[in-house]
C-alpha cells in the first residue's frame, strides 16, 4: 500500500554526526567499503530501521531501498515469516557449536532448489564460500591454477582479489595491496565473455587449471550477462581439461530464479557458491555441488574448512524461512513485472534527457550504465562516466530514493516494492536525468 510521498529529505545532520564518530573508530567509518559513499561523495546515510521496501535514517528520512542489503532482502525488510522464525529460534538460544536440525533443513532446501548441488557446506559469508570452493577445487584436482574474470568479485579472498569488481573496483583497489605475488601467481585473470582468450588459456595451461570461478550473471561490474557461447565454452573446456567449473551465485542465487542463474542458463557447474538471500539477511554463505567433490572436505576428505558460527541457529532460521517463502509463494513473476516497469522507465528518462546510457537487467537485478556502449566485460564497464553516476545517485538520494552507491553494482527490486514505488522512482530519475 502506498504511503504518503515523503517530503524531500532535509540535510542529514544526525547521519553526518554519526559518521564523524564512526570515522574516529573504524577505517572509513564503515565495516565494508561498499557503504562508504567513496564514489558518490558526501557522508553515508546512517540507518535507524527498515521495513518492507523502505529504509529510515537517523534523521527520520524515508528512502525507497534498491540496495536491499546488497541483495539479501528479496522479500523486503522484516518479512513477517522471517521475523517470526527468528523470534522462535532466539527463544531457544543463539549458538551452540554443535549440530542442529535447522542446518539440515537449510541444506535440504538448497539441494532441492539447485539441481547441480548434491551436497552442501554452510559457512558465514560469501567470501568464506568462494574461498572454500577454490581450496576444494585445488584439493580435488591436485592443481594450482584458478581462472577468474576482470570485474567479477568473489569476496575478499586473497587469491581472488585481483582485478576484482564491486567496491574493489569502485574505490580503485581491484588488486589489493597486501596480497602477495606468491598468492596471486596461481590466479589467471581473463576478460569476461572473451571466448578466444579462455580457449587460449586452456590450450596453454589446461593441465594445471584447478578451476574457473565466475559470476553466471555479473553483478559486480554492474549487471553483465554472459553470452551463450561463453557459457558453453566454460563448461566444455573445464570438462575437457579436468578442471572444475565454479558458479559464484552469491548474488544471483535465489535472486534471478529459485534455481539461480544456472537454471536460466541451462548450466551444470561442478560447484556453486551461495550467500546473501540464503541467509535471509543474516550471515550465511554456502558452497556445494557434486558429492564426489564435496566429500573431499574434512572430515570425510582432507581439504580443511571450519567455522565457529557456520550454520548458526538464528542465521539458518532466517535462511530457512526465506527459502520456504520463495518456494511456496514465488515472487519472481511479480518481480519481473515491477523490474521491467522500472527498466522501461529508466530507459525513457535517460533517452528524454539525451543522456548516453545502456541498461542491463536480469530479473530483479539491473544496472543503468552511464556509457552508450553495450557492456560485455570490464573493458567497457571501466569506461563509464562515474562522475555523472555520482550526480545521478545524489539527486535520487535527496529525493528519498536509495540506489546502490556505485556504478559497479546492481540495484535490486524486492517483493515489498509496489507499482507506485516504481513510478515514484521513475519520476525522480526523470528529474535527475534532466540535471546531468
Ligand atoms: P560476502 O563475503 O560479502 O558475503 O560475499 C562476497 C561476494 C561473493 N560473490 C559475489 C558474486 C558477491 O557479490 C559478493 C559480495 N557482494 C558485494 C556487493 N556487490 C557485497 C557488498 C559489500 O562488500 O559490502
Amino acid at each position: 500500500m502506498k504511503s504518503e510521498t515523503p517530503a524531500l529529505p532535509t540535510k542529514r545532520p544526525a547521519s553526518t554526526a554519526a559518521f564523524e564518530r564512526a570515522l574516529r573508530l573504524m577505517p572509513g567509518g564503515v565495516n565494508s567499503p561498499a557503504r562508504a559513499f567513496g564514489a558518490v561523495g558526501g557522508s553515508p546515510v546512517f540507518i535507524d530501521r527498515a521495513d518492507g521496501a523502505y529504509l529510515f535514517d537517523l534523521d527520520g528520512n524515508r528512502y525507497l531501498d534498491y540496495i536491499g542489503s546488497w541483495g539479501p532482502q528479496i522479500l523486503g525488510h522484516r518479512p513477517p515469516a522471517v521475523v517470526e522464525a527468528l523470534e522462535r529460534a532466539l527463544s531457544r538460544g543463539t549458538s551452540y557449536g554443535a549440530p542442529t536440525e535447522a542446518e539440515s533443513e537449510l541444506a535440504e532446501q538448497i539441494i532441492d532448489a539447485v539441481a547441480s548441488i548434491e551436497k552442501v557446506r554452510l559457512v558465514s559469508s560469501g567470501t568464506e564460500a568462494t574461498m572454500s570452493a577454490v581450496r576444494l577445487a585445488r584439493g580435488f584436482t591436485g592443481r594450482d591454477l584458478i581462472i577468474k574474470f576482470s570485474g567479477n568479485y568473489h569476496g575478499h579472498v586473497d587469491s581472488l582479489l585481483v582485478a576484482a569488481g564491486s567496491s574493489a573496483a569502485t574505490l580503485g583497489a581491484p588488486s589489493s595491496p597486501g596480497v602477495t605475488s606468491g598468492t596471486t601467481k596461481d590466479t589467471l585473470v581473463l576478460e569476461y565473455n572473451d571466448v578466444a582468450e579462455l580457449a587460449q588459456a586452456f590450450s596453454v595451461h589446461g593441465s594445471q587449471i584447478a578451476g574457473v570461478i565466475f559470476e553466471p550473471v555479473v553483478g559486480n561490474m554492474g549487471v553483465v550477462k554472459p553470452s551463450e557461447e561463453f557459457c558453453q565454452s566454460l563448461r566444455q573446456l573445464t570438462r575437457e581439461h579436468g578442471a572444475l567449473l565454479i558458479c559464484d551465485e552469491v548474488m544471483t542465487g535465489f535472486r534471478v530464479a529459485f534455481g539461480g542463474a544456472q537454471s536460466l542458463l541451462g548450466l551444470e557447474p561442478d560447484l556453486t557458491t551461495l550467500g546473501k538471500i540464503v541467509g535471509g539477511g543474516l550471515p550465511v554463505g554456502a558452497y556445494g555441488g557434486r558429492a564426489d567433490v564435496m566429500d573431499h572436505i574434512l572430515p570425510v576428505g582432507q581439504v580443511f574448512q571450519a567455522g565457529t558460527l557456520s550454520g548458526n541457529p538464528l542465521a539458518t532460521a532466517a535462511g530457512c524461512a526465506t527459502l520456504k517463502q520463495l518456494k511456496e509463494t514465488p515472487p519472481y513473476e511479480r518481480l519481473e513485472k515491477l523490474s521491467a516497469r522500472l527498466e522501461a522507465g529508466l530507459r525513457k528518462a535517460a533517452e528524454a534527457a539525451g543522456v548516453p546510457h545502456t541498461l542491463a537487467r536480469v530479473g530483479s537485478m539491473m544496472t543503468l550504465f552511464f556509457n552508450p556502449e553495450p557492456i560485455v566485460s570490464w573493458r567497457e564497464a571501466s569506461q563509464c562516466d562515474t562522475d555523472r553516476f555520482a550526480r545521478y545517485f545524489c539527486h535520487l538520494l535527496d529525493r528519498g530514493i536509495y540506489m546502490p552507491c556505485s556504478q559497479y553494482e546492481a540495484l535490486f527490486v524486492s517483493a515489498a516494492h509496489c507499482e507506485d514505488d516504481i513510478d515514484e522512482t521513475i519520476a525522480a530519475a526523470g528529474e535527475a536525468m534532466q540535471t546531468l
